[in-house]
């Protein structure tokens, strides 16, 4: 183990982390002297001149380093403005935060593909309903054709929201017209995702693009690329292959893991190494070995966005967010880490280390020193997965180390797709999202807003997350939830019908009439595209304008910290929302490039960005972009409530 660390110079655990079972674990690393993100990030003071991001090393002129304290008075060698640098910077983690999603999305279409073809027979197509529907809404005809037949035309369709070189992606057309019609005039529909980040890297070399708006407009289109594009397929093609999500209870945080049982966890993105290792762990035979090792059974559980993927499907437990990766390993109780790709940290390989615990990398795209790859192939998936499991359990034999739980898992409702919403809201014959517009323009539920993204280990794990909804849902903001911060506020318990009585007397009364909770979990970062068709449905219905940007709604990232986030956050400001983030702003306020992404956008008739520190100051941000869209729409005074009498019932009837 490592050294043994000065416990004075770092921070009190209670100041890291919201999360009990977390801390228990923090105070566990320190007393095995073994060093975690948390301790790394109260060490490492942030570059305040990258964070500002008022530095450019995109040639050996460079590096250049403004000053963000008077960030007019100096240029780059090349001439290079604040504004140019900032908004390169800001182009360029939008082209790394896109690209990871649409690879990912990429990569669920070549199973789908393998899968049609055959090639891939492990998979198969599970929801059929969810085929017919993705196929009509991008314009096939579905009639008289096979299943087969549609799956092969829908395939073709998809491939072009990667490859296509000129054009509108697919699902530009689940667009409302009005926002289509915007995108349209700005020049910023996407093409097809590969073509919009090769532009942006390209724009963004020495000496091309240095015009701050010019380049934000390809920031735009880069991002929708990946809202509208990469995300959505992935989510979509997910569903085909594994199934729509609709509510499952299930168990999150750390006490999920079971002392008597040999405990796999999953940590990644994409659902395919879930699904096998769902497969292997049922698999008789390792269940047989596992016991002949003396466990009780083989306890799967996830992390992160995968464990979100899986937890939406099968309910299976969730172990925590993207902070608890590396302390969930000080339980001693990991037999095997498996990972696959993004939000994977390399520290988590010397924690594993400390703890005997097995990590295996299982994906081309990402190996780690140090780590065991074992590559993960569709065609043979069980090979990989069977592997994990088998190793699992050779380390449960032979645990070294005395293993500490902690006793903290909280009871929460996950998978509420967007076909899950309007079936609920509308029930199986007239599945509608009225209801829903019904009571936002009654005033019971004031708007809805999408709280989303990591949480960082530079600030209080989990704390901004479950103020700010709590602040949302007390002033009736129905809250959809993706990403961390949905597991965020599974372990504060608030992913359950029980919690309306924190919501305002509008949102609890429609809470308790249709029996769901405040915040509704959705499922992983790609799944913030769910939020998106939701939007555009919302608009659709009626009532509450004619494009996203009329909408009473609002979006938030409270803790992130990766580029996709950021990519994120700009493909829900180029749909028409406001969108806080928290943390820190890569962008030095007070400059022309800083202006035109908090307002100038918004006069484009797209949404804005926002910043705050502060969930509470967050909020009130939230609620008053609401407030002011209930107003524009003239919602603004909640109408009087219409009670039906019997005889009026009647007359219905
Ligand atoms: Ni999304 Fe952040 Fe990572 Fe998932 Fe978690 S950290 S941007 S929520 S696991 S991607
Ligand atoms: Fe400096 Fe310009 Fe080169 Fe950037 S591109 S490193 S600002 S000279």
């Amino acid at each position: 183990m490592d050294k043994k660390k000065d416990k004075d110079t770092l921070p009190d655990i209670k100041d890291m982390t919201t999360c009990e079972a977390t801390a228990q674990m923090l105070e566990k690393a320190r007393r095995d002297g073994v060093e975690v993100n948390f301790d790394r990030a109260a060490t490492m003071k942030a570059c305040p001149i990258g964070a500002d991001s008022a530095c450019c090393k995109h040639c050996a002129m460079g590096p250049c380093r403004l000053n963000s304290k008077d960030p007019y008075g100096k240029v780059g060698v090349c001439g290079a403005t604040i504004d140019t640098i900032m908004a390169r910077n800001f182009g360029r983690m939008i082209a790394a935060g896109g690209a990871a999603h649409t690879d990912h999305g990429m990569v669920m279409l070549d199973i789908f593909r393998e899968v049609i073809s055959g090639k891939i027979t492990e998979y198969e197509i599970k929801d059929t309903d969810k085929l017919y529907s993705v196929a009509e809404s991008v314009g096939i005809e579905t009639d008289g054709k096979t299943v087969e037949e549609i799956a092969k035309e829908l395939y073709a369709e998809l491939e072009r929201t990667y490859t296509q070189v000129e054009g509108e992606i697919p699902f530009a057309k689940r667009v409302p017209p009005k926002t289509l019609e915007t995108w349209r005039k700005l020049g910023i529909v996407p093409r097809g995702a590969m073509r919009e980040i090769m532009e942006m890297m390209h724009r963004t070399h020495m000496g091309v693009d240095q015009d701050y708006k010019n380049i934000t407009t390809q920031c735009s289109r880069t991002a929708l690329s990946d809202g509208w594009g990469g995300s959505m397929v992935a989510t979509e093609i997910s569903d085909i292959l594994f199934g729509t999500p609709v509510p499952v209870a299930t168990e999150v945080n750390m006490g999920v893991l079971k002392e008597n049982e040999v405990n796999i966890i999953v940590h990644g993105h994409e659902p395919n190494l879930f699904e096998s290792m769902i497969a292997s762990v049922n698999s008789p035979t390792l269940i047989e070995a596992a016991k002949a090792a003396g466990a009780a059974g083989i306890n799967l559980v996830g992390m992160c966005c995968s464990g979100l993927e899986v937890i939406s499907r099968h309910g299976i437990p969730h172990a925590g967010n993207f902070s608890s990766t590396e302390p969930v390993l000080v339980t001693g109780a990991v037999d095997a880490l498996a990972v696959d790709i993004q939000c994977i940290q390399q520290g988590l390989v010397k924690v594993a280390k400390c703890y005997d615990t097995y990590m295996f990398t299982t994906n081309p795209r990402c190996k780690i020193e140090g780590a065991d790859h074992l590559e993960f192939h569709e065609d043979k998936p069980l090979d990989t997965t069977d592997e994990i499991v088998i190793k699992a359990i050779s380390r449960f034999k032979n645990r070294r180390y005395p293993v500490e739980i902690p006793k903290v898992k909280n009871p929460s409702i996950h998978g509420f797709s967007y076909e899950y919403i309007n079936y609920m809201l509308g029930g199986s014959f007239r599945g509608s999202y009225a209801p829903l517009n019904d009571n936002i323009i009654n005033g019971r539920i004031r708007g809805v807003a999408g709280v989303v993204g990591c949480t960082n280990p530079r600030v209080k794990q989990d704390y901004s997350h479950v103020e700010l909804v709590k602040e949302l849902i007390k002033n009736d903001v129905l809250v959809l939830q993706t990403g961390c911060s949905q597991v965020a506020l599974a372990k504060a318990g608030l992913l359950t019908p029980e919690a309306a009585y924190l919501a305002g007397d509008g949102l609890r009364e429609v809470c308790e009439t249709v029996g769901m909770p405040p915040v509704l979990g959705l499922g992983a970062c790609v799944d913030n595209s769910r939020i998106l068709i939701a939007a555009s449905e919302m608009v659709k219905v009626g009532g509450l304008g004619e494009s996203i940007a009329d909408l009473p709604v609002a979006g938030c990232a409270p803790e992130y910290m990766s580029e996709k986030a950021i990519c994120i956050g700009q493909y829900f400001v180029a749909s028409g929302v406001f969108t806080v983030f928290g943390v820190t702003f890569p962008i030095v306020e007070d400059t022309a490039f800083h202006k035109y992404l908090f307002e100038g956008l918004e006069k484009e008739g797209l949404g804005k960005w926002g910043f705050a520190k502060d969930p509470h100051e967050m909020a009130r941000m939230m609620i008053d972009h609401i407030d002011k869209k209930r107003k524009a729409l003239g919602i603004d005074k909640a109408r009087e409530r219409k009670l039906v009498d019997m005889a009026e019932r009647r007359e219905l009837a």
